[in-house]
């Protein structure tokens, strides 16, 4: 990396010791802005990037909760004000056991560059907790998110940070959390986006993420006139995004052959078509089973368990024309997009926020096929949020087809405004360093605007 680029990596790395997650986010997009030092002296001159490294605010708390046999239970809680530069904070919460400060400092700083894409007036930020909803009960998830938001409430409003879905946190503890926040401030206001439809939510919000990633998708393989009918794709995860991933790719005439959670992957070369991603969306949405379940319906299919040992996964050793990682961070090391590559694949594009590491977007990025980062790709969620936002504050209510095309133009925009960037900048065709410039300058230019803060 050029100087400037490195004096502010080797701070960062300084001053957030351990915080690896944290590190390779930053070095991403430092790598992708020496492309515009020289073009932008008054970034330097202002301070930008050394701001930028820096959250507005991190808040961490404790979150006790008593369990169903009586215990008392402590989590910790987070919430991480990354950029107020243009709009409200705005980003998901995480509930996972591996939940820490460097993860929740990654995911706000990817969401400032990527809520900058969607050309809406939102900042960035994140939040969540090392709580495991796994296995636990109803009434056990609602303690935990009253007790979480009884904390969050005097950090958060409309107008201030609007907290949002991700791993872990669905519709069920997303109306946990609104409930205690309204009963606390006696307000209804949408002070979290992914509510539920008669009670401040918007159409397409569960959807928006996986739809929106299957738009640029599509927008991605237009630029080499192709299409996603016929392909064969991967797909990791089996929640909020990977399902409805799936729903969209099914409905252009693709073909879907994995799924997975934590515990393995189910691949069926016949295809999921449509009655078994039915039956997968029941078992995960209601009966929040595991995907090792689908085999015991569809016999023909294969299941394999995570395998620790294994510096690669299989899943991703499949030969398919199209990839989808829509689990969760690095989820794809060097050796799987080898072993992707190896088999021909045309497109990837990036569902969870940094599936790929350093090494296999270089990978991908070097041999010239179509790979989509997050902060592009999978901006539709939090577009679809900002859509609930201005529903919200008219005190409307949009139909499907609406937000449905809003979502549509937004990714288009978006995919639009990548390559652009990518072939002002550095080449053509080079998402990352597009998304990652084009997110950056706008923020940049509000920031020098808005004075030294
Ligand atoms: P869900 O909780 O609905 O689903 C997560 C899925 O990923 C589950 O299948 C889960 O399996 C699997 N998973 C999670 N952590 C791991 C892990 N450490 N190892 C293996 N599998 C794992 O979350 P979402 O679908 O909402 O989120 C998926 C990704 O998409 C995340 O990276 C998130 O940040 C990103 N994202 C989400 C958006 C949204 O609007 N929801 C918007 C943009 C990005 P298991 O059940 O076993 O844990
Ligand atoms: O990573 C993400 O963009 C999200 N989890 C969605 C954030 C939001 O505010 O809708």
């Amino acid at each position: 990396m050029q100087s400037i680029a490195n004096e502010i990596y080797s701070q960062v790395t300084q001053k957030n010791p351990g915080e690896a997650e944290f590190h390779q986010a930053v070095h991403e997009v430092l790598h992708s802005l020496e492309h515009v030092v020289d073009a932008y002296p008054e970034f330097r001159y202002h301070k930008i990037l050394d701001r930028m490294v820096e959250p507005e605010r991190i808040i961490t708390f404790r979150v006790p909760w008593v369990d169903d046999a009586e215990e008392l239970q402590i989590n910790r809680g987070f919430r991480v004000e990354m950029s107020s530069a243009l709009g409200p904070y705005k980003g998901g919460l995480r509930f996972h056991a591996s939940v820490n400060q460097s993860i929740m400092k990654f995911l706000a700083f990817e969401q400032v560059f990527k809520n900058s894409l969607t050309g809406l007036s939102l900042g960035g930020g994140k939040g969540g907790s090392d709580f495991n909803p796994k296995g636990k009960s109803d009434l056990e998830v609602m303690r935990f998110c009253q007790s979480f938001m009884t904390e969050l409430y005097r950090h958060i409003g409309e107008n201030t940070d609007i907290p949002a879905g991700d791993i872990g946190v669905g519709g069920r503890e997303i109306g946990f959390m609104f409930g205690q926040y309204k009963r606390i401030k006696n307000q209804f206001t949408g002070v979290l986006t992914g509510k539920g439809l008669e009670w401040g939510g918007s159409n397409i919000r569960p959807e928006a993420t996986g739809y929106g990633l299957i738009y640029f998708s599509q927008n991605m393989l237009e630029t080499r006139s192709d299409t996603l009918e016929g392909k064969n794709c991967l797909i990791s995860g089996s929640g909020n995004v990977a399902l409805y991933t799936a729903e969209k790719l099914l409905e252009l005439g693709a073909k879907v052959l994995t799924f997975s959670d934590s515990n393995g992957f189910i691949h069926d070369p016949y295809g999921i078509d449509r009655e078994k991603l039915d039956f997968i969306m029941q078992l995960k949405n209601i009966r929040r089973g595991r995907i090792a379940e689908y085999i015991e319906k569809y016999k023909h299919a294969h299941y394999y368990p995570v395998e620790f040992s294994r510096d690669y996964n299989p899943l991703w050793a499949i030969p398919a024309d199209c990839a989808f990682p829509c689990a969760t961070q690095n989820e794809i090391n060097e050796k799987d997009a080898q072993n992707l590559l190896a088999n021909g694949v045309l497109l990837v594009a990036e569902g969870a926020n940094m599936p790929t590491t350093e090494e296999g977007v270089n990978l991908f990025i070097d041999k010239g096929i179509l790979y989509g980062p997050a902060k592009a790709t999978n901006a539709g969620g939090v577009a679809v949020s900002g859509l609930e936002m201005s529903q919200n504050s008219a005190r409307l209510l949009w139909t499907r087809s609406k937000v449905d095309s809003e979502l549509k133009n937004i990714m288009k925009r978006i995919h639009g405004l990548c390559l652009e960037s990518s072939e002002r900048y550095s080449t053509k065709g080079n998402y990352v360093d597009g998304a990652n410039i084009a997110g950056f300058v706008r923020v940049a230019e509000a920031m020098i605007d808005q004075g030294y803060v």
